[in-house]
């Protein structure tokens, strides 16, 4: 891979390895760090340019389809990967945790070629914005099907909803101490690093993989009490084995973390919310995605997360995704507890 430094040339000499490929989702990658560097740039300027805080909707403040307060950061994150997104050639639709239904995308309407696009994306803009106003991390979130529909009809539900076995990309942008991009095509996960003055991504973590010892868990412990059987048990085995607690509250960041560091990422369901709280398309598929990549495992519940059938846009699921030795104990605790029960 010599030469093949920046984001840019890493994507176009990786699509060489795939036969038949034809830059379709390079292009849509490549727009995607476009999008990333935009966003990057506007967070880094957020407490100079007066766009912290909530953003306001007929004097009161803003919602999203979730019921979600809305930042004023969610919202530049949305229309600008959305726009980017939408002005791509190879996409079809998009689902966007901010949106509540699908931006379909016609080329067409615009003299910009024919019909739709053959990828569909969905997104989370901006993941952990509660971040936001203290300075801390927080993500973009992303993954990338192929279209099953028509290229001359309008992208269906049944394009979004597809397995996360079946994502052909997925990836994350973490806006961090330095801002990274993470992706896989499905062969490896690379990150990228992003350099202000250059104006680039370039590769620096080659290769991405869970080490074999994990040491940190990662889970909001105002949920342990009424988290479903088995989840207080795993975090007790966790401490007896010496392991220790890292929670920033914005999953792209805890997850990067996990994987540098080793460990597990928890967001079970709960009395109050059986389903938990994060989104099935983008937050639990292409982090499972990823995780798979990187000798990881994913579980919903009682189920391996890749195989799970999703059934509506903005479902949400539990979520344990983490390298698969502590995933396999976990799963171990709550059959044990279901036993017990
Ligand atoms: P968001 O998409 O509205 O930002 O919510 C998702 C975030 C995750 O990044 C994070 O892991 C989780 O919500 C934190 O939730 P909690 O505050 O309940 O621990
Ligand atoms: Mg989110």
């Amino acid at each position: 891979m010599i030469g093949a430094n920046t984001l840019q040339e890493f994507v176009v000499a990786r699509q060489a390895e795939f036969a038949g490929a034809t830059g379709d989702l390079s292009r849509l990658l490549t727009d995607i760090g476009t999008a990333a560097k935009m966003v990057n740039r506007h967070i880094n300027r957020a407490g100079l340019s007066g766009i912290l805080g909530a953003q306001q909707h007929n004097g009161k403040g803003s919602t999203n389809v979730q019921g979600e307060a809305q930042q004023k950061l969610d919202v530049y994150a949305d229309d600008t990967f959305t726009r980017v997104l939408q002005s791509c050639l190879k996409v079809g639709g998009v689902v966007s945790e901010e949106q509540p239904g699908i931006i379909h995308v016609d080329h067409s309407k615009r003299g910009q070629g024919r019909g739709y696009g053959k990828y569909v994306v969905c997104i989370d803009p901006l993941d952990g914005s509660s971040n936001i106003d203290v300075n801390i991390s927080v993500g973009t979130i992303f993954g990338i099907h192929k279209r099953r529909s028509p290229l001359t009809e309008p992208a269906t539900p049944e394009d979004f909803l597809q397995p996360a076995k079946d994502l052909v990309a997925a990836g994350y942008v973490l806006y961090g101490s330095s801002t990274m991009m993470v992706y896989s095509t499905g062969c490896g996960v690379n990150g990228f690093t992003y350099d202000p003055s250059i104006g680039e991504f370039f590769l620096s973590h080659p290769d991405m993989k869970f080490p074999e010892k994990s040491k940190v868990y990662s889970m909001n412990d105002a949920n342990l009490d009424t988290a479903v059987s088995g989840v207080r048990n795993y975090i007790e085995s966790c401490r007896h084995r010496g392991m220790t607690a890292r929670y920033t509250g914005a999953l792209v960041a805890d997850f990067h973390r996990n994987l540098i560091q080793g460990g597990i990422y928890l967001y079970p369901g709960t009395d109050a919310k059986p389903e938990g709280k994060l989104r099935m398309l983008y937050e639990a598929q292409p982090l499972a995605f990823l995780a798979n990549q990187a000798g990881g495992s994913t579980r919903c519940h009682n189920h391996d997360l890749l195989h799970v059938q999703p059934t509506s846009l903005h479902q949400r699921t539990p979520l344990f995704t983490g390298h698969a030795a502590e995933i396999e104990q976990l799963v171990a605790q709550m059959h044990s507890a279901v036993e017990v029960r």
